[in-house]
């Protein structure tokens, strides 16, 4: 295969990069590139990188013989500083090599390609790097570290005895021999396998960032601080904040990490009647957005408390946190309220965190959830399954047993592509193409 080079850290400014290069051949370029000799794959050499005698970058460099190496090719990684410029340099340098830039995932289908890893794990190192959250990440890792591909493998070992008993009975019709002496026995065997692999099927999941992931609104009536207390809740200033009335007109959202969950935190236009249309749209959206959210945290001061009685009828059953802003100029603690807090001063908002990382990991906890997967998966998955119920309803009914091996064969074919042992080029392309560059 030809000799690749990317990239695999962020092309920004930053403490180092790293590039890989992978191919045959690839290490005959060494000597050329490098100042030092060397001698030993797996070991980090300090050395100077050089392009024709023009000095490139003073770095580090580790070379792996294939098939000692992920993509089971000649390879080696360069870490250089992080500097833009540097970074351009060592992409002259390695073009001058004649090295050729990857395509988006090409280590990756190469280590596939290498039998180095399967086609569900390298998947796995795409979702483990978009992971957001650590349930996430933890739920890619399981199907990198093959545990998926074991369940799969042993579905279809089950598919396999299954079509032999089914296969065997076909062929040797004939003959004395008997493979399946009770097809009520094989229907329910059948019934079993297909309720395993629903259960299975059910502890996949291909949604990934949005994974029920938590909307949380702040809402009320306007000027008591709900932008004040987003930014604070963010650590940053992502709202404006400003002493009129009305400020926030549309809908801003942001991500917020709570612990190991990630929600989405809204900031809404706050509750008023009012004669400016713009105003007025934005006002609307804070009201759907009530309706949308799983938590709304209702903020008020002082001078908005008449309004208490009509947000508690407008939120009715739905989860809600009441709270009083702007402690820090107002010594009252009325009562209703489940936290105070100052955004000005963030006195309080440690607190606001503790409350909704409470109010809303029971509900919103992945623990049944085991394995991170891609919608193919979840596409072949419903296929096998609606294919195994069928096999079950066509045994009972007495169809022919050559529908019955059929439909087993077509499950077989099914799961085998989720590892890849049978894949078409194009369904290939298609998977590494949605990977980045440098994986
Ligand atoms: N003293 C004090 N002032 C605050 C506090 N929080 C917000 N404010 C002030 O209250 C005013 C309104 O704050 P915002 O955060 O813009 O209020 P809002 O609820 O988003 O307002 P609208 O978007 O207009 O509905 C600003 O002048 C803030 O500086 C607080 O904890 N203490
Ligand atoms: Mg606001």
């Amino acid at each position: 295969m030809s000799v690749i080079y990317a990239l695999a850290t962020p092309p920004a400014q930053s403490a180092i990069c790293v590039f890989r290069v992978s191919g045959d051949g690839c290490l005959a370029a060494l000597p050329d590139l490098f100042s030092s000799q060397l001698d030993k794959p797996r070991f980090f050499y300090k050395t100077e990188m050089f392009n024709n005698k023009d000095f490139v970058d003073s770095v580090v460099v580790v070379f792996f013989e294939g098939p000692r190496s992920f993509t089971g090719e000649d390879s080696f990684e360069v870490y250089a500083h992080g500097g833009l410029a540097v970074m351009s340099k060592i992409i002259e340098c390695f073009d001058a090599a004649g090295f050729a830039g990857a395509e988006p995932g090409e280590f990756s289908k190469r280590a596939f390609l290498n039998n180095k890893i399967s086609l569900s794990q390298a998947e796995a190192v795409s979702d483990l790097i978009a992971a957001a959250s650590k349930d996430e990440a933890s739920r890619a890792s399981m199907v990198l570290s093959g545990e998926f591909e074991g369940r799969i493998f042993d579905f279809c070992g089950r598919l396999d005895a299954l079509r032999v008993l089914v296969e065997g009975e076909i062929d040797f019709t004939d003959e004395d021999e008997v493979f399946v002496d009770n097809l009520s026995e094989l229907a329910n065997d059948v019934s079993r396998l297909s309720a395993e692999f629903s259960g299975f099927a059910g502890s996949c999941s291909s949604e990934q960032g949005n994974l029920n992931k938590p909307k949380v609104l702040l809402a009320g009536p306007p000027n008591t601080g709900k932008s004040s207390l987003f930014n604070s809740l963010l650590s940053r200033d992502r709202s404006i904040v400003s002493p009129v009335a009305g400020t926030t007109r549309d809908l801003i959202d942001s991500e917020l990490v709570i612990k190991s969950m990630v929600l989405t935190l809204g900031d809404s236009a706050g509750v008023r009647d009012t004669d400016d249309s713009v105003e007025g749209a934005g006002i609307n959206i804070s009201f759907d957005e009530i309706k949308r959210s799983d938590l709304v945290v209702l903020v008020f001061d002082e001078l908005t408390l008449a309004s208490v009685p009509f947000f508690r009828e407008l939120l009715g059953k739905q989860e809600h946190v009441f709270v009083f802003n702007k402690i820090d100029i107002c010594d009252d603690r009325p009562e209703g309220f489940d936290l105070f807090v100052s955004a000005k001063e963030m006195d309080g908002v440690g607190d606001l965190r503790k409350i909704l990382s409470a109010k809303l990991s029971p509900k919103h906890n992945n623990s049944d959830l085991t394995f991170l997967v891609r919608k193919r998966h979840i596409d072949i998955f419903n296929k096998v399954s609606a294919r195994l119920d069928l096999v079950s309803s066509s045994i009972k009914s007495g169809e022919s047993l050559d529908v019955v091996a059929d439909n087993l064969k077509t499950c077989r074919d099914k799961l085998a592509e989720i590892t890849g042992i049978k894949t078409s080029d194009e369904l290939l392309g298609e998977i590494f193409s949605s990977f980045c560059i440098g994986k």
